[in-house]
């Protein structure tokens, strides 16, 4: 499997990892087929005493229990694994040696859709967790960041893999920014640790 880091040089301070062709064309197509029949849902989160629709849709699949609550406002509770997400999570643990609880999927519909500056430290993903991004659809700007520092852009590709190692989420920000251009659906689905729940 190629790995490469677009940024060599930022990369290993950026704590990611990338891999652009972690599934084959003809697997990201299948996966991409078989994403359009999850269960997408339009959540609505609290923000600054306002609710509103979160900019994308979300779903969610994992083992029995284990509840996502994101932003202290969004709680997502998993569908059973389908077949391919687990074969999917079971091939980038084989890959990464990291292990996975749960997939939390965002759809981007337009480029109206979007995900603003965040990090992922919810406590039910444990200390430290490292999250595994896949990507299929049209390639969106993604953005890291140290905290008070200036983003790199990495464009997710159709299969590739993204991971943000151990470390990332206490010191660094991502974001997928809206975009003018002309943009087609693009599916992420981002593999995570849980430390509740039943196994
Ligand atoms: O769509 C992406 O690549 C990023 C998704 C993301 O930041 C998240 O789910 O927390």
């Amino acid at each position: 499997m190629q790995q490469l880091t677009l940024f060599p040089e930022s990369a290993s301070t950026l704590l990611v990892t990338y891999y652009p062709e972690f599934l084959t064309l003809a697997e990201a197509d299948e996966l991409y087929e078989h994403c359009q029949q999850l269960q997408w849902q339009q959540n609505q989160i609290k923000m600054l005493g306002k609710t509103m629709a979160v900019p994308r849709l979300e779903c969610i699949y994992g083992d029995e229990g284990c509840d996502y609550l994101y932003s202290k406002s969004v709680l997502l509770k998993p569908q059973p694994w389908t077949k391919p997400l687990a074969q999917l999570r079971d091939r980038i643990t084989a890959a990464t040696g990291y292990s996975f609880r749960i997939v939390i999927g965002n759809q981007y519909r337009s480029g109206k859709d979007s995900i603003g500056w965040h990090n992922d430290n919810e406590a039910s993903m444990g200390l430290d967790p490292a999250i595994a991004s896949i990507s299929l659809g049209s390639v969106r700007k993604f953005q890291i960041k140290a905290i008070g520092g200036k983003p790199t852009d990495f464009w997710l590709e159709h299969g590739s893999l993204l991971v943000m190692l151990p470390g990332c989420q206490a010191t660094h920000l991502h974001q997928v920014p809206k975009t003018t251009k002309f943009v087609t659906t693009r599916i992420n689905l981002t593999f995570r640790p849980h430390v509740g729940g039943k196994r």
